[in-house]
């Protein structure tokens, strides 16, 4: 058998690279490495020191130029203490090979970081299963390159390079492995399916958004159920339902994996499963962390990710949650109060335009506003109860 060893092991130091392409900025990519920082981090590895590197379009061979390479080399020789690499963007098999050749360190990319994450944080058979596909599949492609960082039982193999006898043997094992896996997953499908089935004719609402915004935090006060949350990107993978009454209105409401820019392709497709809770919502919560300073863009990832997934259509409620963050890190002790308080109005009036009077502003953590937040939703769901069964919508009130 061939398995997949850990690409981080617990407290490694790490180098992080990130490329700056032509129409971002300085800024920009350092904003990625920041949150690629808090990746490794969640993984186990402390950011030691960050390289980028402006290209139009990175290497085929190496990725990086070679001066650039130089650069790290020297870094880690003198430094002495690194014991991994992470580049921010997807690295081909060829180019693990090279660039590990170049610097003598092992190296990995933001998407088998991700992964590795999702497979130390995969809790249910659901999760385990689509998270093991996800990392053959990744594979796959870069069984030659991937090597060194596969574990094999029973084949006497030392760090020498493979042969191609070698590699045509484990592709083959892989993609049986891949098979069995989907064939598994399909039978969990089948069942999970059923068990929602059952969950007869209420209404569904499911939280959606970006990683850390703060979704169990809410499912928790909502629901008042104990979902584990944390400061931490992927604290939950599994899908939590909970049964909720708000003023004799009952409805389903669900917590779901978090979003990321440049979630691994793979992970998202045979997510898919976990990602039915939301695609079969009649509602969905999208959390903001909106004291993020790319609070944006991580809205247009989570819409697009939605859009990938046919359900950016949906009836949405816009949660910007962490406002007291966003006061905080925005307002200083010395601004005016209604200069505050202008800031904020303009600030609400844009969004509350932007999605056409279906947002909420609010703290979980300081429970601002969760009164306004039950009440939209609230509303939202018994205008909903009316439109699935008109004729008796009152037997729900
Ligand atoms: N300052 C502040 N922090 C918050 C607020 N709401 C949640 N948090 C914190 O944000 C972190 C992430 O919260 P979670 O509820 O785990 O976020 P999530 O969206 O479920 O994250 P994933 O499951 O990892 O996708 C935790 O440390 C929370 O305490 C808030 O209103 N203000
Ligand atoms: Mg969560």
């Amino acid at each position: 058998m061939i398995e997949k060893k850990k690409a981080v092991g617990s407290e490694e130091n790490a180098i992080l690279v990130g490329l700056i392409q032509k129409d971002q900025t300085e800024q920009q990519v350092n904003e990625y490495l920041d949150e690629l920082s808090f990746l490794a981090e969640t993984a186990g590895a402390q950011t030691i020191k960050r390289f980028t590197q402006k290209m139009s379009h990175p290497d085929s061979k190496t990725f990086l130029g070679k001066g650039k390479l130089e650069e790290i080399k020297n870094y880690i020789q003198l430094k002495g203490n690194i014991s991994i690499v992470i580049f921010d963007d997807e690295l081909t098999g060829a180019q693990i090979i090279n660039i590990e050749k170049a610097l003598g360190m092992k190296t990995i990319d933001r998407s088998d970081l991700i992964l590795d994450i999702f497979a130390s944080r995969a809790k249910t058979a659901q999760a385990k299963t689509q998270v093991e596909l996800a990392q053959y599949q990744y594979i796959l492609p870069r069984l030659k390159g991937m090597w060194k960082h596969l574990e094999r039982q029973g084949g006497g193999v030392g760090t020498r390079g493979p042969g191609e006898t070698e590699i045509e043997t484990d592709r083959r094992i892989v993609k049986d492995k891949i098979a069995l896996l989907r064939k598994r997953l399909s039978e969990i499908d089948k069942q999970a399916f059923t068990q929602r089935k059952e969950r007869g004719e209420f209404i569904r609402v499911a939280l959606v958004g970006y990683t850390n915004v703060g979704k169990s935090t809410l499912m928790n006060i909502l629901s008042k159920s104990e979902v584990f949350a944390e400061n931490k990107l992927f604290a939950t993978l599994d899908t939590t339902t909970r049964k909720v009454v708000f003023e004799q209105t009952p409805f389903l409401l669900s917590d779901t994996v978090g979003f990321i820019r440049k979630l691994p392709h793979h992970l998202v497709e045979s997510f898919k499963s976990t990602l039915d809770e939301v695609r079969e919502a009649d509602i969905l919560l999208h959390v903001v962390d909106i004291s993020h300073n790319r609070y944006e863009e991580q809205l247009m990832v989570v819409n697009k990710t939605l859009a990938e997934l046919g359900s950016a259509e949906k009836p949405t409620i816009t949660v910007f949650n962490k406002m007291d963050k966003y006061e905080s890190d925005t307002f200083d002790q010395w601004l005016e109060e209604d200069v505050k308080q202008d800031i904020l109005r303009e600030l609400k009036e844009r969004w509350q335009q932007e999605t056409k009077g279906n947002c909420v502003f609010v703290s979980a953590i300081e429970r601002k506003n969760l009164d306004g937040l039950r009440q939209t939703v609230l509303n939202k769901v018994r205008d909903m109860y009316q439109i699935r069964y008109p004729y008796r919508a009152e037997f729900f009130y």
